[in-house]
């Protein structure tokens, strides 16, 4: 009877989301399509797809996306649905421009990721910022029926360009809203915190090859893998050379990576927060709390603009995946958890299309009203409003590792838990089987799985008899030890719910949310990066060490009944590559004898530091 429920679920929503989603008929009956090769300040030629309203009894703003992943479908007799951040904005007629960043797709010039930002170009020096600037100096100058402001947006990588954009300093430029923004891939997508991850591997084939010349197909192809099944894959694998088997010397990107294991210049350079000062144009970031790819990117985003410039910034962070709030299912579920219904279409509707209206259509006059961070709160699902993001009136809880898996709010010295953590067994990060493209539904996964083997610790609260409320960043300053003489610390916060909880129509047919252990956040830190990013430092075997790990922002209620959960580990695997436990120069480079089981040993006084919502 459920896989007939559950069968009529999928079909419906699928029917819903058709019908929602804008259509390729809508888009060619209201819209004209244009193509065009933008030449910017150094000769190269940007492909520009321009889509403008075939109603020319008005002026209208541009709103611009650059990407790396193609303007398709490519020639003006072709069109598509999605032309804009979302449907209400393309029925209600806007200029919408898409261009292919430099050295992608049909664009000329040479791409290189997270291109690094010149602050005091000379002549003909360029980079993301003077590629947008003559683009957006183009397009006001030479698109018909533009009322001269423009907009940017995008999503993750788009994101990414979103947020430079902001630093072309374009008078054009009114309104910004990186979505899901890349800001740094030492702490975004393919590390975090000095983790390489492995789960990424096969993106790398996405922009790790370079092409000599503009195109409309695939330049590059991902490996042949011998099976689908990831953990056993990059088990069977072993030390990361052995992936060189399937991206040589022109795999430019891959190269890169295993070059420079530690935070520096490379990756320095191409950061993005760092020159995100005196912003004028308004800002709106948005985020998804359970997105696996850029978390840290919207949250820092934010904050710098918050901390270096006086302009209108605010932040929306919902109980999305990574790109969710565009999309348009009419059920906001992730994995196994539902949280509420059209809360993309809302979001949508009265928040970004407001956005872009008052300060393009209406040159930011009149009331816009939206609080300076509206969060989900991914634990009584609903939304709260916040004057400040995190919220000042929350106060620092501490918690600590005691006896008898208890987390408690008083440091016992004298406790210590151990375990072995062996890098031939390495702890899952999910029970899915199948190779992802990059990670995803782990992020409010069951952790049952997980808490039940010897190589996890678990620490959790008694039984709550009131709601408390977590908010922004989670400090855990953990004093362990190792037998070894590196290592990885993982940290998971898990809202552990109450015998009889209900099951969802998307919760997986061999799970019950009965105890249900919901992944509320996660992250690694990689032990040789405890006191710098740049200068890694190995472990004094069987010292105690302090190392500390941020927990990127929540805003979750555990409610009366539910129990706050710690779990802490050493494996996570394939999310992050396995740390051989043996410190070596670089781990990219590590050979399979480095990789060695080792006793780790985390302390009672290990302290989790939490804002406590009053
Ligand atoms: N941030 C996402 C990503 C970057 C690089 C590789 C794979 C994914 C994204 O742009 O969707």
């Amino acid at each position: 009877m459920k896989k007939v429920k559950n069968l009529v679920f999928a079909v419906l929503l699928l029917f819903v989301s058709c019908i929602q989603a804008q259509t390729e008929e809508y888009v060619r009956e209201h819209y004209d399509k244009k193509e065009v090769k933008i030449k910017m300040r150094d000769g190269v030629l940007l492909h520009t797809t321009i889509y403008s309203p075939k109603d020319k009894s008005q002026e209208y703003p541009i709103l611009m996306m650059r990407t790396p992943y193609s303007c398709a479908p490519y020639g003006e007799e072709n069109y598509k649905g999605r032309i804009g951040p979302n449907k209400f904005m393309v029925e209600e007629g806007n200029i919408f421009v898409q261009q292919d960043v430099r050295g992608r797709w049909n664009s000329e010039g040479v791409y290189d990721n997270m291109r690094a930002y010149i602050p005091n170009k000379k002549g003909k020096q360029v980079d993301e910022a003077s590629d947008t600037y003559d683009t957006i100096d183009w397009l006001v100058k030479n698109v018909d029926n533009n009322n001269g402001n423009v907009g940017t947006w995008g999503i993750s990588y788009p994101g990414f360009y979103a947020t430079y954009s902001l630093l072309s300093e374009h008078p054009a430029l009114k309104a910004v809203s990186p979505q899901a923004c890349i800001s740094d891939f030492f702490f975004d997508d393919f590390h975090h915190n000095g983790a390489f991850l492995e789960s990424y591997w096969r993106a790398i084939s996405l922009f790790g090859y370079m092409k000599d010349q503009p195109v409309t197909k695939p330049w590059y192809a991902f490996p042949d893998l011998p099976t689908q099944d990831q953990y056993q894959f990059f088990l069977d694998a072993g030390p990361l050379t052995n992936l060189d088997a399937y991206y040589k010397e022109d795999n430019v990107f891959w190269q890169q990576i295993k070059d420079h294991p530690n935070y520096d210049e490379f990756w320095r350079s191409r950061g993005i927060i760092q020159h995100l000062n005196d912003i004028k144009p308004a800002v709106m970031v948005v985020g998804g709390l359970f997105d696996a790819e850029d978390l840290y990117g919207p949250f820092n985003t934010y904050r710098k603009i918050e901390e270096t410039s006086d302009n209108y910034n605010i932040l929306v962070y919902g109980p999305w995946s990574h790109g969710d709030w565009a999309r348009s299912s009419e059920r906001q579920a992730i994995g196994n958890v539902y949280f509420g219904d059209n809360l993309s279409r809302d979001f949508q509707q009265n928040y970004e299309t407001v956005f872009f209206n008052h300060f393009l259509k209406n040159d930011g006059k009149g009331a816009i009203d939206f609080p300076e961070a509206s969060m989900y709160d991914s634990g009584s699902r609903e939304w709260d409003s916040y004057a400040e993001w995190p919220p000042k009136a929350a106060e620092t809880k501490s918690f600590y590792l005691g006896a008898d898996q208890k987390l408690t709010e008083s440091a016992s010295a004298d406790f210590e838990n151990a375990f072995v953590s062996d890098p031939s067994k390495p702890v899952p990060y999910s029970e899915d089987i199948k190779m992802v493209f990059t990670p995803r539904k782990y992020m409010t996964d069951d952790q049952r799985f997980a808490a039940r083997r010897p190589d996890v610790l678990v620490y959790e609260t008694e039984v709550l008899e009131d709601d408390m409320t977590i908010t922004g960043e989670i400090l855990a300053k953990l004093q362990v030890a190792t037998t070894g003489s590196d290592a990885d610390w993982v940290v998971k916060l898990v809202d552990v719910y109450p015998a009889g909880a209900e099951d969802y129509p998307e919760t997986q047919d061999y799970l019950k949310m009965d105890n249900y252990q919901m992944m509320v956040r996660s992250e690694v830190m990689r032990g040789r990066f405890r006191e710098s990013f740049s200068e890694p430092k190995a472990f004094e075997p069987n010292q105690k060490t302090e190392v500390d790990l941020t927990l990127q922002g929540v805003n979750h209620t555990f409610l009366k009944g539910h129990k706050m959960q710690i779990q802490i580990q050493s494996t996570w695997f394939p999310l992050i590559d396995r740390n051989p436990q043996t410190f070596v120069p670089n781990i990219y480079k590590a050979d399979a004898e480095d990789f060695q089981k080792q006793t780790h040993t985390v302390f009672g006084d290990s302290e989790i530091q939490f804002k406590v919502l009053k």
